[in-house]
């Protein structure tokens, strides 16, 4: 059961600004504490252009791209990073497909939202753009080493 450091993972979880305009930043936070992932980043924070075209730019070809940088970019989201076993995966189950519509009851896309351009909640889809996407949005010192209380309780 005792899990190894090697298989700990880092995602970059952001509420997009209509979570955070529709009040439902306690309830997104709460779901990935609950889980027992460790938060070790989290700001409110208004995104420059710039950044949001760097952190979408595998999708700077689709014809949606300029609607969706001037959304995340409307308001201000909520960055977290999340460290844990398998947190990249999980995080994507907890959060639901893209499509709130398709999303499954229980994720926070299903539970929380109706449209692609509106699904309230962003999750890297790698360990590998876990890092890059926290790198991009955390400036050196605004992610905190911690050990949870009850860390100890999950091994
Ligand atoms: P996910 O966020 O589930 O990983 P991606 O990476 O395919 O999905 O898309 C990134 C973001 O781009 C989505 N969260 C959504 O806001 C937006 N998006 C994706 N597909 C569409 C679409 N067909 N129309 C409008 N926005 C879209």
């Amino acid at each position: 059961l005792v899990a190894s450091l090697e298989d700990v993972d880092q995602t970059y979880i952001m509420i997009k600004p209509d979570g955070v305009q529709r009040g439902l930043v306690g309830e997104i936070i709460s779901r990935f504490e609950k889980k027992g992932f460790k938060l070790t980043g989290l700001k409110l924070f208004k995104c420059p252009k710039d950044l949001a075209e760097e952190h979408y730019k595998d999708l700077n070809a689709k014809p949606f791209f300029p609607k969706l940088t001037e959304y995340i970019t409307s308001g201000p989201v909520v960055c977290m990073a999340w460290e844990g076993v398998g947190v990249v995966a999980s995080a994507r189950k907890l959060i639901g497909v893209t499509n709130p519509l398709q999303a499954e009851p229980g994720t926070i896309r299903g539970d929380l939202a109706v449209q692609t351009g509106r699904n309230v909640i962003h999750g890297s889809d790698s360990p590998e753009n876990g890092k890059r996407e926290i790198a991009l949005w955390f400036k050196e010192g605004e992610l905190c080493e911690w050990t949870p209380a009850q860390a100890p309780w999950l091994r």
